[in-house]
């Protein structure tokens, strides 16, 4: 098999790489090791950053979205009880930011995919990257009981924290950064009226978070030490904790309901440099991880891919390879940006274990100046609602 750009990894990085670059005539194969059932089956993001819209606007995917989304002029946070105050990122920035699932967006990643007779391989197994710094790369792998070997010009490793892709780096070129938090998220998804705002808790019991992902189903989340067990959260444990971490008029106002998805996710940073190496560019979470906290995963594997795209596109059209040599400092930029902002959040918003009177005392008062300060508003509204596109 031959194609331009192999893509390993079918998520929503490597399916909306396929889909810009079929519309900049760059043909691609997209190689998936689970089934699509089971990509479908994650429950994951729900906030959309502004440029996270356009670009789906921009290529042809943005009706669904527009249909059924719902856009939010910002969000509140509350603690300890207290009033809570709105972080107005329309009035600050003048962007919005739209709450619409991962999953819808994965399956409009896939109708479009359907539509275009896009070469979409799932359940293909032991993927391998053969010769990625030199000008002949290629893919080995095998599916539907063959063996496969795929030459290409570029590969895009797509395929997430545990793929397969960032391991083709050798050691002494990649640089890792992360940090681990002492806790996760207890997620739950219930077919019931949200909230109509989107509330992030920080109590002495812990954070919460209020979601949603349509009219008719809310999202909620909260903090759990990383030892929880999901069996030991029936729904009813579930509703009475979320509700004891928000204030009276909040809480009476959840309406509660059987849960159709219970998890737990990690809270986790993983930064890995450079996101290049010879023909092999990362994008999404194979390069990097935030905590949910900023809600920034998805909306950084889209502006990877906005900017790996436009790169690809640049080669293929006129031979530059000005923005493939620059893509990873680009990206980079953008990366630690959230990652920041997702580190910023987390420690404003979480009860840390270990965490001293002092600590908790600037927690607090950190608190009471967001709540007090339009600066501090305006800085956290810019971050929050996603950095502009580098030209
Ligand atoms: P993905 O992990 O989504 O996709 C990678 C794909 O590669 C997968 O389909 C996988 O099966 C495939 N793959 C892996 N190894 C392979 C191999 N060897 N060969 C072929 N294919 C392979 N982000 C938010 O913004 N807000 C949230 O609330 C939020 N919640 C999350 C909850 C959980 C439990 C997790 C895990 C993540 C969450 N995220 C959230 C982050 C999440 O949305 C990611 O940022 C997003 O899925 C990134 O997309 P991809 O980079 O495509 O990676
Ligand atoms: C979600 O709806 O899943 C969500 C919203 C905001 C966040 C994280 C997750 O910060």
């Amino acid at each position: 098999m031959k194609t331009q750009v192999a893509i390993i990894g079918g998520g929503p990085a490597g399916l909306l790489l396929s889909h810009i670059l079929h519309r900049h005539g760059v043909d691609s194969v997209v190689l998936e090791k689970n089934s699509r059932a089971h990509v479908l089956s994650r429950i994951r993001a729900g906030v959309l950053e502004q440029t996270t819209v356009d670009v789906l606007r921009q290529n042809g995917l943005g009706t669904r979205m527009d249909r059924q989304g719902h856009a939010h002029d910002g969000m509140k946070i509350v603690w300890a009880g207290r009033e809570s105050f709105f972080i107005d990122v329309k009035k600050h920035v003048n962007k919005r930011f739209m709450a619409y699932g991962q999953t819808s967006i994965q399956e409009d990643l896939f109708d479009a995919a359907d539509r275009r007779n896009a070469k979409v391989l799932s359940e293909v197994e032991d993927v391998q990257l053969v010769d990625v710094a030199t000008d002949h790369p290629c893919v080995t792998f095998r599916h539907n009981g063959e063996s496969v070997h795929l030459d290409c010009d570029y590969i895009a490793g797509c395929d997430g924290f545990h793929g397969v892709s960032r391991k083709a780096i050798p050691a002494n070129v990649l640089r890792v950064f992360e940090k681990e938090y002492p806790f996760g998220w207890l997620g739950i998804l219930s077919e019931t009226p949200p909230l109509p705002d989107i509330i992030y808790a920080n109590h002495p019991r812990g954070f919460a978070l209020a979601s949603m992902r349509s009219p008719t189903l809310s999202r909620y989340y909260v903090q759990a030490p990383l030892d929880t067990k999901i069996e030991d959260w029936s729904d009813d444990r579930f509703w009475s904790e979320l509700k004891a971490r928000y204030p009276k008029e909040l809480a009476d106002a959840i309406v509660t309901g059987p849960s159709i998805e219970k998890s737990i996710a990690p809270l986790r940073s993983f930064v890995c440099e450079p996101m290049r190496h010879g023909q092999l560019f990362l994008a999404g979470d194979a390069a990097h991880i935030v905590p949910p906290t900023g809600a920034k995963g998805l909306n950084l594997a889209v502006s990877d891919v906005f900017y790996l795209s436009r790169a690809l596109a640049a080669f293929y059209s006129h031979g530059s390879t000005t923005l493939l040599d620059g893509y990873s400092e680009m990206a980079l930029r953008r990366v630690w940006s959230s990652v920041r902002t997702s580190w910023y959040l987390t420690n404003l918003l979480h009860r840390f274990p270990q965490a001293s009177d002092f600590d908790q005392r600037t927690q607090e008062f950190e608190l009471d100046y967001l709540k007090s300060s339009h600066h501090a508003q305006a800085a956290l509204a810019e971050q929050y609602a996603g950095l502009a596109f580098e030209q």
